[in-house]
């Protein structure tokens, strides 16, 4: 394993020696066949594929479906590959690495030159079309170029650049539109900065690099923090960037492609609709910034990683939904005071629910949880937050369940917040809603009220780890073999 990676053709080498990725031979047609690959592949935790022959394409562009969507079952091997771990490792360990690893980032280099320089295109020649944008699902609103791409934009005061995966869609040749929602970084930058003084944003696109480009991009760091600097803190060692040809911002010297532009003030045309990560197509076609490219680098033969989204895992949920915000609400709620233990986002839910679980006999303690979250940035994606005052296992869904679904009063242990800020793509909102990023939450009290007795009102979870004296569990499983059980 060539860790840390240098390219992204570093990271598919390592996946291929190791199981995780086939290259499919066969020609395939990017109208909604490479999607279908991409999205069973998340469904039942295949391989990633590699697509070098792709229908109408002979100019050595090719595709390469669900890098990182293997979390089938907590299984998060190609996340492990990403990061130079074992395919194996657990996913609690997974966990705890990824926050120590951003926890400490390091700068990038800035170098003169490198691959993504291999070819320049500008002015007329842009083409758009010449890369295999996909269309993904049966009713997308066109093909969208950008599903795994890093946009980078700088706030114009402070000179931070974030860095952040948002999708896009083709519009025309030199034309792209994309979702810029208020609550995320690039939104921020956007409609506080640049809209209102009348400014073109200046912005950059990119493909490819190191694996970690992509999922510090898809993941959530503090406002001013530069995600370059954590995606150095998870391969250990510093990017190599490069400036770009039209804007001072500095992206991979090894990306595959990068496409520079700039988006106007108040230029909407109409984009979407889009199969989400929620698991859903849930926002219209609407009005959406637009996008227009001055330039494109390439390497020769680039590689366009591409997510699928839909039910059951991709891109989004496993790097944003689970790993980002599993680890950054940790995070905000312990520097908060607050006493927790463990906190999950669940796999396979699409970040609709945080559980909490915190020291018992704290009063009060879901409401103080629960508006911690809704303080936060990431408390935005959160429909429910349930917390629990008892020992689960918080990777195990159904473990948590049952303590958040026999423990909750249906009355007294629910609090509801109908107007709490919400995202777009939430289906239970209505058009209004998700055009002003509102949404509705609730907490699930799982607690037990302080001052209830363990012996009288309170009740005691039964399990083997809980309910026998540990020297006889200990005898217990030295014998297991001899009962003939295991
Ligand atoms: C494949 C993929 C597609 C995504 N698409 C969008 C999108 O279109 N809009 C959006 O706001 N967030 C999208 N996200 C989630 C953001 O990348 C994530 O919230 C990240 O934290 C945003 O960066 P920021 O915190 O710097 O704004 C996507 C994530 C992935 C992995
Ligand atoms: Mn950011």
């Amino acid at each position: 394993m060539a860790f840390p990676y240098h390219d992204l053709r570093e990271f598919m080498a390592a996946c291929d020696a190791a199981g995780e990725m086939v290259t499919i031979e066969k020609e395939l047609n990017w109208n909604l066949e490479v999607g279908a690959i991409s999205r069973r592949i998340c469904e039942i935790g295949a391989p990633m594929a590699f697509m070098p022959k792709l229908k109408g394409y002979s100019n050595g562009t090719s595709i390469l479906a669900s890098p990182l969507s293997k979390g089938w079952r907590n299984d998060f091997s190609r996340v492990s590959i990403a990061l130079g771990l074992d395919p194996d490792t657990p996913f609690r360990t997974l966990l705890r690495e990824f926050s120590q690893r951003s926890a400490n980032p390091v700068r990038p280099l800035q170098v003169a030159k490198g691959p993504c320089k291999q070819n320049i295109v500008t002015g007329k020649d842009i083409d758009l079309f010449k890369f295999p944008a996909p269309y993904l699902h049966e009713g997308d609103g066109g093909r969208y170029l950008n599903t795994f791409g890093v946009t980078a934009c700088k706030d114009p005061d402070s000179g931070w650049v974030n860095w952040g995966v948002y999708r896009h869609m083709i519009h025309k040749k030199s034309i792209l539109g994309g979702i810029v929602n208020p609550f995320q970084h690039n939104g921020m930058i956007y409609y506080q900065k640049y809209e209102p003084r009348g400014n073109n944003m200046p912005f950059t696109l990119f493909f490819g690099g190191c694996p970690s480009t992509a999922m510090v991009g898809s993941m959530q760091f503090p406002a001013g923090v530069s995600e370059a600097d954590i995606a150095g803190g998870l391969r250990r060692a510093p990017l190599q960037l490069v400036k770009c040809e039209t804007n001072d911002m500095l992206v991979p010297a090894t990306a595959e492609i990068v496409i520079e532009g700039h988006v106007r003030p108040h230029e909407r045309w109409d984009e979407g609709p889009f199969g989400e990560a929620t698991g859903y197509r849930a926002s219209p076609r609407m009005p959406r910034p637009v996008f227009r490219v001055d330039c494109i680098t390439f390497r020769d033969n680039p590689i366009m990683p591409i997510s699928c989204p839909g039910v059951d895992l991709d891109e989004c949920e496993i790097l944003f939904g689970v790993f980002s915000l599993t680890t950054g609400m940790e995070q905000e709620l312990r520097d908060a005071g607050l006493p927790v233990r463990e906190v999950m986002s669940p796999p396979g839910l699409k970040f609709a629910l945080l559980i909490v679980t915190v020291e018992k006999g704290h009063a009060g303690i879901a409401d103080r949880v629960a508006s911690a979250v809704r303080a936060s940035k990431g408390g935005v994606f959160f429909q429910y937050i349930a917390v629990i005052d008892e020992d689960v296992d918080v990777t195990s869904l159904p473990e948590s369940l049952h303590a958040v679904l026999t423990k909750t009063h249906p009355v007294r242990g629910i609090q509801v917040m109908p107007l709490a800020p919400g995202h777009p793509l939430i289906p239970f909102a209505d058009l209004h809603d998700k055009m002003h990023s509102r949404g509705a939450s609730l907490t699930f009290n799982a607690t037990t009220p302080v001052g209830w007795s363990p012996d009288q009102d309170a009740s005691t979870r039964v399990s083997f780890a809980e309910s026998w004296p540990e020297a006889l569990r200990k005898q217990i499983l030295d014998q297991w073999q001899r009962y003939g059980l295991a």
